[in-house]
């Protein structure tokens, strides 16, 4: 993985291009912290947002770094969402021209299904990332948020595809791990994902499946935070 100086140069740049008065999507992971711990100095410093947390984790980060919170139902629409992912796939640093990628592979913090929920609710969604999670394709397994019920029935549907699907267990709980929503993850290995949008439509069409972490034309940038500095690429 990235390293940390590499995720806070790319969370702290995203977080400095909130305007006054926004509605910010708060994203989960190691990466969106270090843009809630900046928007948290922003507010020390007389900035007005309202934040929007993807997770009990999120949510709590906010409160400990004083960014005020609403729900998603309780705004009026999100003007920025700053979320990390596991994957963006496409994107070449060191390339301006390669074609923008529009697929990310999220939910390695189980988070996707709210997260997915507010990234696609924003105006604008920027990923923030160090270069460890750019590929040229999905090569990382691709989380399925289910209902604890259809557990056995997704994982057939996903072996049908040609996915090996496993059951994320806990580290620190005896069993699997429950998502915020109370509903469990298998996380789905593909030899290869040629077509990243039938994926994503199958999945998102097979009972029992809550959500997936294949995020299909939803991000507007990627801030990849280098060595030295951030490489900002629409997508
Ligand atoms: O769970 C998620 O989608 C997170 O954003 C995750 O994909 C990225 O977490 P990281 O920034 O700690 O790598």
């Amino acid at each position: 993985g990235g390293s940390e100086d590499q995720k806070r140069r790319a969370g702290e740049r995203a977080a400095a291009r909130v305007d006054d008065g926004a509605v910010v999507g708060l994203g989960t992971g190691s990466t969106a912290a270090h843009a809630i711990r900046e928007l948290g100095e922003r507010v020390d410093a007389g900035l007005d947002v309202v934040g929007v947390p993807t997770s009990f984790a999120s949510r709590e980060l906010a409160r400990e770094v004083g960014v005020p919170l609403a729900d998603l139902d309780a705004v009026d629409g999100v003007d920025v969402a700053i979320d990390g992912a596991d994957q963006v796939v496409g994107v070449h640093s060191d390339d301006e021209t390669g074609a923008a990628s529009s697929v990310l592979v999220k939910g390695g913090g189980a988070a996707h299904a709210r997260e997915k929920l507010v990234d696609a609710a924003a105006d604008a969604f920027h990923v923030v990332a160090d270069p460890s999670k750019l590929a040229a394709s999905v090569s990382v397994p691709v989380p399925v948020e289910v209902l604890p019920a259809a557990r056995t029935v997704v994982a057939d549907a996903v072996r049908d595809r040609g996915g090996d699907p496993s059951l994320r267990r806990a580290d620190r709980k005896d069993g699997p791990v429950v998502t915020d929503n109370g509903n469990l993850v298998l996380d789905c290995t593909f030899d290869a994902v040629d077509d990243p949008r039938a994926l994503a439509t199958a999945l998102s069409t097979t009972p029992g499946v809550v959500e997936h972490g294949l995020f299909v034309d939803l991000a507007d940038t990627v801030h990849v935070g280098t060595d030295d500095g951030v490489d900002v690429h629409d997508l």
